[in-house]
């Protein structure tokens, strides 16, 4: 059966692009993009390309050899993804060689493609790319640089945890179109932006407003190959999805949104550089889809609620085993964020107040207000949804004075450029926090309390502002006539 082939993918030149147009169409409108001129000036296009074009796979065994990576048997379906086998880059590179030898897609010998390299995490110096500005905002790595999602490390939750420990991959890609990855949505509903070093890839996109097409009878299982026939009656909605195509050539970067279905050929020998992250545009998805596995999860295992003495944390348990976080994990983290944005604005109240115009210098100000805004409506929904009682402690005292943290806000502050050292955590601004914060109470522990501590450290920011505050019309959406 083929496919019904609706449009294609715009494509854009980003050096022509403004931060503020693709935050405007393709982060908060979510719709997918291609970028050209974004990789001129990577260490990856030089050092891992040959001068033919071709992957320089050479590199590899060379420099990185020893790393132990992710291989995908892109022939044997193990659940709703491909196997995995683990091996050295060394003896990938050798299956690669060989295959292109003896040509594995015609012979039929299984078709390797590595995938989910922690490449940044296990090369930190050697900095092979730039993350292009548009795709800076990125909570979830930031995050990971400085903690871990999940703290439980049972021993049959360690291999989750390092496969958790990033979302900065490098994928290689052997030859032919039997290099491929099967139809999926990103992990946790997060954004993913994919660089083609060298190669080509073909992208098909669902949009998330027809997902509902790709699911079995019972709404429990998804296709998993797109080009297979597939049975009307086992996937009654599946010939009406209308697809979006989209052919990636080298050095270009493609932009997939927040729960957008997508399937990816390789079309040629590929090497791509890949990244998941959300930020305050995409996070309130994120929670609704925790929700969603959640309530999964607990469905999975409802026959067994009557025996069981901590039901509910065995289901928290299972939801972090399966998507990487849990209800208490979220929290923190939308909490360890809700603070370093409010870290941020006092520190911008101190550098600006000597000019004793603070709140002009909106651009930046406006993007702080945007996250608190976003972490408080997310925070209002968990409410909303009957998440209530202790989540996690987050002790604001505490964490203000935790290296981790402020590694945190330092790496927020370079995020919107407002570049300071940790050094520069000043005294004043310090004791100015823990003053204000200790008057407060200094805990958070539900969602409540985050959304009542957002808004009591708004009016402490807000506090002597005799102009527009465009803090409190982001925050609350009030229109500037309406402040007094
Ligand atoms: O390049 C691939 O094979 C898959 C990449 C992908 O699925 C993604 O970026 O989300």
């Amino acid at each position: 059966m083929s496919l019904k082939i609706g449009g294609t993918i715009e494509k854009v030149n980003g050096k022509e692009l403004f931060y503020s147009e693709f935050a405007e169409k393709y982060l908060a409108g979510n719709q997918p993009v291609l970028l050209t001129g974004l990789m001129d000036d990577w260490i990856a296009s030089k050092h891992w390309v040959s001068s033919n074009g071709q992957p320089n796979i050479i590199f590899f065994p060379t420099h990185f050899g020893k790393s132990k990576v992710q291989v995908a048997d892109c022939d044997t379906r193990e659940f709703t993804d491909q196997k995995r086998i683990e091996m050295s880059v060394s003896e990938f590179v050798n299956h690669w060689l060989q295959g292109s030898k003896e040509n594995h897609d015609v012979n039929g010998k299984s078709v390797l493609y590595l995938k989910d390299w922690h490449f940044v995490k296990e090369y930190p110096e050697y900095q092979a790319y730039i993350t292009p500005l548009f795709f800076t905002d990125d909570w979830l790595n930031l995050y990971l640089d400085n903690y871990h999602m999940h703290d439980d490390l049972d021993a049959d939750r360690v291999s989750n945890d390092i496969s958790c420990s990033d979302y900065r991959f490098v994928y290689m890609g052997a030859k032919g179109s039997r290099s491929w990855t099967p139809l999926h949505a990103d992990v946790f509903r997060s954004y993913s932006w994919s660089a083609n070093v060298c190669g080509k890839k073909k992208w098909l996109f669902l949009p998330p407003q027809q997902f509902n097409l790709l699911f079995d009878r019972n709404m429990k299982n998804t296709v998993y190959n797109i080009f297979d026939d597939i049975s009307e009656t086992e996937f009654p909605g599946f010939k009406k999805a209308i697809w979006l195509e989209c052919i990636q050539e080298q050095n270009e970067i493609i932009f997939v949104p927040s729960g957008w279905y997508h399937q990816v050929h390789n079309l040629e020998d590929t090497i791509s550089i890949n990244h998941n992250w959300f930020n305050g545009y995409n996070l309130s998805w994120v929670w609704d889809l925790l929700l969603r596995d959640y309530k999964e999860a607990k469905e999975y295992i409802e026959d067994i609620k009557d025996i069981c003495d901590d039901f509910e944390g065995l289901c928290q348990r299972n939801l972090a085993a399966n998507t990487g976080m849990n209800f208490n994990d979220f929290f923190i983290f939308i909490s360890r964020f809700s603070l370093a944005n409010v870290v941020e604005l006092y520190y911008l109240r101190g550098e600006l107040n000597s000019e004793n115009s603070i709140w002009h210098c909106s651009a930046i100000i406006e993007h702080f207000a945007l996250n608190l805004s976003s972490i408080r409506k997310t925070a209002l929904k968990m409410k909303s949804e009957g998440v209530k009682g202790n989540l996690g402690i987050i002790n604001l005292l505490e964490t203000l004075s935790d290296p981790k943290f402020l590694k945190l806000c330092t790496g927020l502050g370079r995020i919107y450029s407002v570049i300071r050292e940790e050094e520069n955590w000043s005294c004043t601004m310090k004791k100015a926090l823990m003053a204000d914060f200790a008057k407060y109470g200094s805990q958070v522990c539900s969602p409540e309390d985050l959304i009542t501590f957002i808004d009591y450290a708004v009016s402490k920011l807000s506090s002597n502002c005799d102009e527009q505050n465009p803090l409190l019309s982001v925050l609350y959406e009030i229109q500037p006539h309406e402040q007094n």
